[in-house]
């Protein structure tokens, strides 16, 4: 099936498709708006007529210069002067009407304001007749009732107009620039999945994917579901409806899901779990059901939500914090949804979560997510493989040991590999090296870890010592310790939020014993011992190795059952369903018996943290001075002033007596008169 996508990726190299419509853009509004402005004042017509003044009005007439009066909604009279009037060098200066648009329309060369209206029609007989006008002789003030229909149909516009514009502002602001098709004001409702076809060039495979053998052949199967779907269903099979991908972030969850698109010919859809939240009610349910439907008219598809926990988050918890109603109608609806299509629609549902345990129990359910797809960190082949996919396009000096980067990684996720090689290539290019080198690796591999290195730091030479002898005091403890990892490298260069730092490399184990966990601690609390052995004064520097102790002893007593008193007993909660964050599953007389062991398992680490170092008070010195004039140390120093470490002499001890064993047997069975001669003698006794 490998083969077919990319025939068809290659052979047909389409843009995606979506059709690019036409965005209804708000401007437009405001373009419109600013058209009809102009229009309007050009069809009134240039400028308003001039205002005038009773006395000038009283000049007029008795000069007989006025054709006609017309008073305009008994507001305000109109004066039109008649040609004669028009000519004369007097109102030479007027504008001349009828200019513009409005020419057709006679515009008035003067308009007076009428105060009070039933005195005006008495003002102008009266100036007539003292003018010596005749009874019947024009002007007389015409009545008329003029409407303007544009400005009052503007006014009753203007109000809505300004409304929606505001509105679909707002719209705009909410949908995050209408992301996702046709955005806007008519696509709230409808889902944001991202959908990739099959002439969309997905890229990615399977084989891109290093490492989740296992991941990768579930949802391999699901693939091949929706491909066959008769070989499964002619046994009487159901397809399942969907997969949950739970695992840390980082280990590539979304990957694999983007793989299952790039192998799978059938349309993929692609969203995530907060891009069904949105502030208005029912919207998120009404993206799952557009949703839905869409994928129901594409079957057989494969949809992915990414980040479900967004939605998924079980219902009802922490009700007295104000219920989210509006997230659980949305997981309502994809329940619902979940269950409304027929097993052999075609639709398969893939999610991704790195938080299984507060999903709700009834997205996990059989007929929901009937698979649940652990994606771990990988372990040291995976990471090679892994190693080997992101190393790709960097070029990397000769004899370059991809093995080595592997087993320096311990606990990196995929995405922290990619980030080494990455980082690695940029450190690399910094120094102007034409090839990446080992060392660039390194020092990626450091600041990802630790982070970035601040030489510059100002650090008193007090500060130095103590941070010396600190460092050292871990070193030295765990160099003498059957169980502790082994330690590579220590250094007193200041690094993000610390100042010094012991590095080890953790055995990739799935169980850890007791011992080991009281060695971990003792080498922890190394530090503040040696501080204190040392100086007879403690720091607060030690304040991230006793959190880390101090966590793990509470794990301990808690959790593991690993104290006397306490006895086999748990108080850890995996289903993540009940509120133990709030009330304590134990009584109180249990909570003080957990603190005393706690206490008692953290003062017998730290006193036999201080007993290896009074018993290595030579070699802890000489290690802290040798760190203050170097700096960075690595494990062949601490092997020069120590010996082998103490694990490693054991362990060769015990092979070696291994060894002696097997021979002893060989020789026995190389001998066989002699086993004949002993059996005889048994056989006598
Ligand atoms: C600080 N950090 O934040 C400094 C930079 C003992 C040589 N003050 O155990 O780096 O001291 O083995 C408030 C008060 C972190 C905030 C005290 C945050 C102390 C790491 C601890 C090396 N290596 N410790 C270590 C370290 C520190 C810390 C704090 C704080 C040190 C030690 C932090
Ligand atoms: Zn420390």
């Amino acid at each position: 099936m490998t083969e077919n996508t990319t025939n068809n990726n290659q052979g047909t190299e389409k843009k995606p498709d979506k059709t690019i419509k036409p965005r209804f853009n708000t401007n437009w509004i405001f373009a419109v708006l600013a058209v009809s402005l102009i229009l309007f004042s050009l069809l009134n017509g240039g400028k308003p007529a001039q205002k005038t003044t009773k006395s000038e009005i009283k000049d007029m007439i008795a000069n007989h210069e006025i054709e006609k009066i017309i008073v305009v909604n008994k507001e305000y009279a109109e004066f039109y002067l008649n040609k004669k009037a028009l000519e004369s060098e007097k109102y030479a200066k007027l504008p001349k009407p009828g200019t513009g648009f409005g020419m057709s329309v006679p515009k008035p060369n003067f308009t007076y304001n009428i105060g009070d209206i039933s005195s005006f029609e008495p003002f102008i007989t009266e100036t007539k007749k003292s003018a010596g006008y005749a009874d019947k002789e024009p002007p007389d003030p015409e009545f008329i009732n003029r409407k303007n229909y544009l400005l009052d149909a503007l006014s009753w516009l203007l109000f809505p107009a300004l409304l929606i514009i505001l509105w679909l502002f707002l719209m705009k602001r909410m949908s995050g620039g209408g992301a996702g098709g046709a955005g806007g004001i008519f696509s709230v409702g409808k889902s944001r999945a991202q959908i990739f076809d099959k002439d969309t060039n997905v890229k990615l495979t399977f084989n891109d994917v290093a490492g989740l053998e296992e991941a990768k052949t579930e949802v391999m199967e699901i693939v091949d579901f929706l491909k066959n779907p008769k070989k499964y269903t002619s046994l009487g099979g159901k397809i399942p409806k969907g997969a949950l991908l739970i695992g840390p972030p980082g280990t590539g969850k979304t990957m694999l899901a983007k793989a299952v698109a790039g192998e799978a010919n059938v349309p993929f859809f692609s969203i995530s779990g907060s891009d069904f939240v949105e502030m208005f009610v029912g919207v998120g349910a009404s993206r799952v059901r557009d949703l839905f439907k869409q994928a129901k008219e594409k079957a057989p598809c494969i949809v992915f939500i990414d980040e479900i926990d967004a939605v998924g988050r079980a219902r009802g918890r922490n009700a007295n914090f104000g219920s989210n109603d509006e997230r659980e109608n949305t997981l309502n609806q994809l329940l619902t949804e979940m269950d409304g299509f027929g097993t052999n629609m075609g639709v398969i549902i893939l999610a991704a979560t790195n938080r299984a345990d507060i999903l709700d129990r009834a997205l996990l359910r059989a007929g929901r997510f009937d698979r649940q797809i652990h994606v771990e960190l990988p372990d040291l082949t995976e990471r090679e493989a892994i190693f080997k996919v992101h190393l790709r396009p960097i070029k990397l000096e000769k004899g370059f040991d991809i093995g080595f980067m592997a087993k320096q990684t311990p606990g990196f996720s995929g995405a922290d590999i990619a980030n080494v090689c990455n980082e690695s290539a940029l450190i690399a290019a910094r120094k102007n090296k034409t090839v990446v080198e080992k060392q660039d690796f390194l020092d990626a591999i450091d600041r990802i870890v630790g982070g970035l290195e601040r030489k510059s730091k100002i650090i008193s030479m007090v500060e130095k010592k103590t941070i010396a002898y600190h460092e050292a005091g871990h070193a030295t403890v765990s160099w003498h310790l059957e169980h502790a990892s082994p330690l590579f490298k220590v250094t007193i260069i200041p690094r993000g939020k610390t100042l010094g730092a012991a590095w080890y490399l953790p055995e990739e184990r799935q169980l850890t014993t007791r011992e080991q966990i009281l060695d971990e601690m003792a080498y922890a609390l190394g530090g503040r011992a040696s501080e204190e052995l040392i100086f007879g004064k403690i720091s607060t520097g030690a304040l991230s190795d006793l959190e880390k102790i101090t966590k793990q002893a509470y794990a301990m007593v808690s959790f593991f059952g690993m104290s006397e008193k306490i006895g086999n007993i748990s108080f850890y909660d995996s289903s993540g369903q009940s509120d133990f964050g709030f009330t304590k599953p134990y009584s109180e007389k249990t909570a003080e018996l957990i603190d005393q062991e706690v206490n008692l398992i953290i003062a017998e680490s730290y006193i036999r943290a201080k007993e290896v170092l009074k018993n290595n008070m030579k070699g802890l010195t000489e290690l802290a001075e040798l760190l203050l004039e170097k700096e960075v140390i690595f494990s062949e120093d601490l092997e020069r002033i120590f010996g082998k470490r103490k694990a490693d002499v054991l362990k060769e001890e015990r092979e070696a007596e291994a060894k002696s064993k097997q021979t002893e047997a060989v020789t026995e069975a190389a001998t066989p008169e002699k086993t004949v001669k002993k059996a005889k003698i048994k056989g006598k006794e």
